[in-house]
């Protein structure tokens, strides 16, 4: 069973699931076989070479006709470049992360590219809506990666109150349970990171997913508040060095630290000195299985739970 909202309309989706765009992580093979299964693929672009970031477009092209989009990373040096590009080579949309995308937004949408920013805050969101962003990611605290300030509890109601444009929630969603609590808070649609990375076709390696599987509820830790970008990682050598460059308030010192530990992970599986980001939601993934099984799973449960919520007598004190 489906479930149509705003979001999915807008996209031109089946369900209302967007995977989360996770730099070193989120490859086109990732996105193509989440949007071949009713999802939105997003390829990561993180500080990726412009030219390889053309390259991952196009295959993800030749991957599927599916819609797909592209999640792009604010902080990298070369944004501008990276904008040019993905609005040249044209794809359905754009999430962004770690900023505010107002510079471009124009841009994106004279190509009739959707806009969808990651915001951490109600401030931020509304300003983007004003802008003309088709709909706002609000992603708490519980997510991977960079991080604001706030949880997924919290900021989705107060998103879906103050915008009119669609919300998709974000952070610690890795189960139907999770997609039904966030259509209770008003949301239209989830972004989903995490539970993806064990996806069989998410090319990062095995170590990775392996720990992601082990993972506990106390196992994610967040780092690095003193350079103003804190990130969530699970716990390992590296984040505990990081934790200790934080208390003594050394953030160039954790800049220079933390300068290729995200590839060091993904890529070469370094579970100690890499930077293994994933979010709390981590201690609910349970096995490697295909994206598709993924979102089939997460929508059947989704469905049977708002049924069974639906279905349930509510008990009068009179
Ligand atoms: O962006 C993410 N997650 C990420 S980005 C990343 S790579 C990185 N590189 C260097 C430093 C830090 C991270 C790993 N994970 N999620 C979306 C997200 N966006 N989370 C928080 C934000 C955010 C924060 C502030 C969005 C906008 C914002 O606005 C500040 C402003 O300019 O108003």
């Amino acid at each position: 069973m489906a479930l149509r909202t705003r979001l999915t309309d807008l996209l031109g989706i089946e369900h209302p699931i967007i995977q989360g765009g996770m730099a070193w992580t989120a490859t086109a093979e990732l996105a193509a076989a989440v949007s071949k299964a009713g999802g939105l693929g997003v390829i990561g672009a993180g500080h990726m070479p412009t030219e390889l970031l053309r390259d991952q477009v196009r295959r993800a092209k030749e991957l599927t006709d599916r819609p797909f989009g592209v999640n792009l990373m604010l902080l990298a040096p070369h944004i501008d470049e990276l904008v040019d590009m993905v609005v040249e080579e044209g794809v359905s949309a754009v999430t962004t992360g770690a900023g505010n995308p107002g510079k471009y937004m124009s841009s994106f949408k004279d190509r009739g590219i959707k806009v969808l920013p990651i915001a951490p805050s109600v401030a931020l969101a509304r300003r983007l809506e004003a802008i003309g962003a088709d709909a706002i990611i609000g992603e708490g605290m519980e997510a991977g990666g960079h991080i604001g300030e706030l949880t997924t509890m919290v900021l989705t109601p107060q998103l879906v109150d103050a915008l009119n444009i669609p919300v998709v929630a974000a952070g610690g969603i890795a189960d139907g349970r999770g997609i039904a609590a966030a259509f209770a808070l008003g949301a239209e649609g989830v972004q989903v990171g995490t539970r993806f990375m064990c996806a069989t076709e998410c090319t990062i390696h095995p170590d990775v997913k392996e720990r992601i599987i082990k993972a506990r509820d106390r196992d994610t830790v967040v780092t690095g508040y003193s350079t103003g970008h804190p990130v969530r990682v699970i716990k390992n050598k590296l984040a505990k060095s990081i934790a200790e460059l934080d208390r003594q308030n050394r953030p160039e010192e954790i800049e220079v630290l933390g300068t290729g530990k995200l590839a060091l992970c993904m890529r070469e599986g370094d579970l100690e000195m890499g930077s293994i980001m994933a979010g709390q939601s981590a201690a609910m993934v349970d096995c490697v299985q295909p994206a598709a099984e993924i979102i089939e799973e997460m929508m059947a449960e989704a469905v049977e739970v708002m049924g069974r919520l639906a279905a349930t007598p509510t008990r009068s004190t009179e």
